[in-house]
């Protein structure tokens, strides 16, 4: 064929990868419909040019044959592909049909955690998930920060007003639970994490890890102390005792804006270090100095994440964590934590909601609803258990709960068990292969981005947005259409009526005006303004803010929330029945950079080399359990209530004894799912033998870290 005379050339794109929170900016190079370069944007005032691995992977998914482009059906062991006209009408007269006959609470609803990343889901994810009208619905939040959302509704009056460590201003920063280098940081966007945290030593500063393992952040960090999974909240408390007991607490101006501290200080008591050395394996003494050191520091801050949410005392500690901030005067304060101030502000305006609990409780479990939903614990028992209210049809949305949530075969055979089920997702995987139609949205790069989310939780006030690099193929839907595509059939059929919704593009642009830097600001945000600067516009610092910014009815940080307070008391209550001999092995979890929960090991380049799908042991502990010294041990069978599974074995001085660790998101061999490169690196699934019967009493977070397991090993 005759070359063009006027080829056209290869083109650069400015983006926001929304893989992960971190939101890095990239520079993507494309040449007509390929993909050429994808690297880190060193014009991005936020990311400064960091990006992962990962990142190179949205043109893996952009070009994965194995994406879904078309809505499919399950005939059958089969899958046919139908038209989108045909998907939606029989998506919508089944949902409608089991909702007229057996009641709205007959339909689930799961949400992954890609609906956080997805900006069009967030604005137009509830046109039809709202109609449904059901009171069950679950997502990926129980699996997660949960705690986190609930303390900061009962303590600063909002789900989203979440303290977020000043990485870029402490002196001190005293982490349990995070792996911020892996992980790209969470409820931290944090770009460059690593960097970060060099310039906070370089200028002085010191970080300190708690972690039942020695992980590539506490590599980094200056001093790392091993914690028994489970028992951070012994450790928090002793530490705030500590500080009470040797008059190291100085509040400040926060004292003015807080309602029942005494209250709190007084439920605690009981928890000193003492206490707390027998729980946690940490000794009483190393417990003073680190409280020491934190009231000393000129600037301090206490950042708790993942491996102290999903345990039995997940909100404890996420509250205790706000305790300690605020009684060492480093809560709302420039080096301590600070809540955001973002260019669009979700938490002001028509559609923010501060959150909710025990408006009403589970069918089978009794179980308190928590900001609007249940927990994804609970979601196998309301479809297995038959009744009244029973769930026979699901919705799943942007998630693969069989391999994110506790009991994922439980799970599987729930799913099973459906009347209907539909996925809105990318691919047929382990969670989808049960659904009867799947409807894929656009690819990433097929649609356009602002990060509505995590620009809340942000170490500094940034706006970016992103342009689609392609056009959205002709019979192609993104997220937020097909939800209001589906809306408007699903409302035909059962009578409701649907307000006519704005596209996304048209809300952010309105919201970045009225918003906080926005027409009556210097900054004159607006869409249009945000296109001129793909590289994205830094808006500073974050800023002290309390009490203007509080939400609490009062305008007082809530100290002594009443479910917190009931959970102190029990907490303490049963210390007296507390065995710290108790032994026995307690598994967690982990991630490393080429991860992505369960949805990404489809793309080679993340799934190469080594398996890693091991389950680290100590080799002390590995040694006690071969007993015999002449079997090197290869593998183990890993069991719990819940089932068992067989593991490759890993020695690793990294892990605390009596803790074993795999890594969560595997388990790619159960049969029906179609992504082949997955197939060949399926590993195991952890939530395999995690309990949905552990849960933390108050958020009934799932306990996902910490679960009691045994071990067996053998030679080959
Ligand atoms: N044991 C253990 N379990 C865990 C964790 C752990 O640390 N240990 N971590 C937990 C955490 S923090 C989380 S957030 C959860 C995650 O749990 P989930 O959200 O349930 O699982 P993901 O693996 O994120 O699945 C994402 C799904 O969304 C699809 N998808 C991706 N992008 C899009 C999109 O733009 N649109 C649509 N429609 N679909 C899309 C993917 O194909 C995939 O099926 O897992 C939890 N589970
Ligand atoms: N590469 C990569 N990045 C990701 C993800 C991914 O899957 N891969 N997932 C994203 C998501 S959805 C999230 S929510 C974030 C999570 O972000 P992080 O919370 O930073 O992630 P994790 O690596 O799970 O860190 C949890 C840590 O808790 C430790 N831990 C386990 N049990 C306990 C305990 O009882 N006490 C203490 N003190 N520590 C404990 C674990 O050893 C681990 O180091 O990461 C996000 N970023
Ligand atoms: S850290 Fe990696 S996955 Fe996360 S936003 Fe940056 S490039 Fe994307
Ligand atoms: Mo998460």
């Amino acid at each position: 064929m005759e070359k063009s005379l006027n080829p056209t050339p290869p083109q650069i794109h400015r983006r926001a990868c929304h893989l992960c929170e971190a939101i890095c900016g990239i520079v993507v190079e494309t040449d007509g419909e390929e993909i050429g370069s994808i690297r880190g944007d060193d014009s991005d005032p936020f990311s400064r040019g960091h990006i992962c691995p990962k990142a190179v992977a949205l043109k893996d998914i952009q070009n994965d044959p194995d994406r879904l482009r078309r809505p499919v059906q399950r005939v059958g062991d089969e899958w046919q592909e139908i038209s989108w006209q045909q998907a939606i009408e029989s998506v919508t007269s089944r949902l409608a049909a089991i909702k007229e006959q057996h009641g709205a609470n007959a339909i689930g609803v799961y949400q992954g955690n890609p609906n956080v990343h997805n900006w069009g889901m967030m604005t137009h994810g509830a046109n039809f998930l709202g109609l449904l009208k059901t009171r069950n619905r679950f997502s990926a939040t129980s699996v997660d920060q949960l705690p986190h959302q609930l303390v900061a509704y009962w303590m600063f009056g909002h789900q989203l007003l979440i303290p977020i460590p000043d990485i870029d201003h402490t002196d001190y920063l005293l982490m349990l639970g995070a792996n911020p280098l892996a992980s790209n940081g969470s409820l931290m966007t944090v770009p460059d994490v690593a960097k970060r945290l060099k310039d906070l030593q370089a200028r002085g500063g010191r970080v300190v890890t708690v972690d039942p393992r020695k992980t590539e952040t506490a590599k980094v960090a200056d001093r790392h102390v091993f914690i028994k999974p489970g028992t951070d909240i012994y450790f928090l408390l002793a530490i705030i005792n500590t500080l009470v007991a040797q008059r190291l607490a100085k509040p400040g101006r926060l004292i003015e804006i807080s309602d029942g501290l005494n209250e709190a200080l007084e439920a605690i008591r009981d928890i000193t270090p003492a206490v707390a050395q027998t729980l946690c394996g940490i000794d009483a003494a190393e417990i003073e100095t680190i409280a020491g050191e934190f009231a000393a520091a000129k600037r301090a801050v206490c950042y708790g994440r993942m491996g102290i949410s999903t345990q039995a005392h997940g909100s404890l500690c996420q509250w205790a964590i706000q305790l300690l901030n605020l009684l060492t005067g480093n809560l709302d304060a420039v080096g301590g934590s600070l809540v955001t101030l973002p260019a669009l502000d979700l938490l002001n305006g028509p559609t923010s909601r501060p959150g909710s609990y025990k408006r009403w409780e589970s069918r089978v479990s009794k179980r308190p609803e928590a900001l609007g939903e249940f927990p994804s614990a609970l979601m196998a028992e309301e479809i297995l258990t038959q009744g009244d209210g029973q769930i026979r049809a699901m919705v799943t949305v942007a998630g693969n709960p069989v391999l994110s949530t506790p009991n994922g075969r439980q799970l599987d055979r729930a799913f099973e068990s459906l009347e209907f089920m539909v996925a809105i997702d990318l691919y047929i995987n382990e969670t989808t292969r049960h659904a009867d139609i799947i409807l894929p949205t656009t690819a990433p790069l097929e649609h356009d981005h602002y990060d509505l989310i995590f620009n809340i939780f942000a170490v500094r006030n940034t706006a970016k947005y992103s342009a689609a690099l392609f056009e959205k193929p002709a019979d192609g839907f993104h997220d937020w259409e097909l939800m209001d595509e589906l809306a408007k059939h699903f409302a035909a059929k059962t009578g409701q009526t649907v307000k006519p919704a704005m596209p996304p593009q048209m809300l952010l642009d309105f919201g970045l005006q009225m918003g906080p830097y926005g027409a009556a600001t210097e900054h004159k945000l607006s869409l249009e303004k945000l296109k001129a600067h793909p590289e994205g516009i830094d808006l500073g610092p974050l800023k002290p803010s309390f009490p203007q910014r509080l939400q609490t009815a009062n305008k007082q940080i809530q100290c002594a929330p009443e479910e917190i307070i009931k959970g102190v008391q029990k907490l303490c209550k049963d210390l007296r029945h507390h065995n710290p001999a108790e032994q026995g092995l307690r598994l967690i979890g982990r991630r490393d950079v080429r991860s992505n929960n369960s949805w990404m090991h489809n793309y080679e380049r993340l799934v190469k080399g080594a398996d890693r799908c091991t389950l680290l042991v100590n080799p002390d502990d590995l040694a006690e359990l071969q007993g015999n010294a002449d079997i090197s041990a290869q593998r183990g069978v890993l069991a719990s209530r819940v089932g068992e599974i067989e593991v490759r074995l890993q020695a690793s001085t990294d892990m605390m004894r009596g803790v074993v660790c795999l890594p969560h998101g595997w388990g790619h061999q159960r049969p029906g799912i179609r992504m082949e490169t997955a197939s060949q690196h399926p590993g195991v699934s952890l939530n395999d033998i995690t309990d949905e019967l552990l849960t933390d009493p108050i958020s009934g977070n799932a306990v996902l870290n910490g679960v009691p397991v045994t071990l067996r090993v053998s030679a080959v």
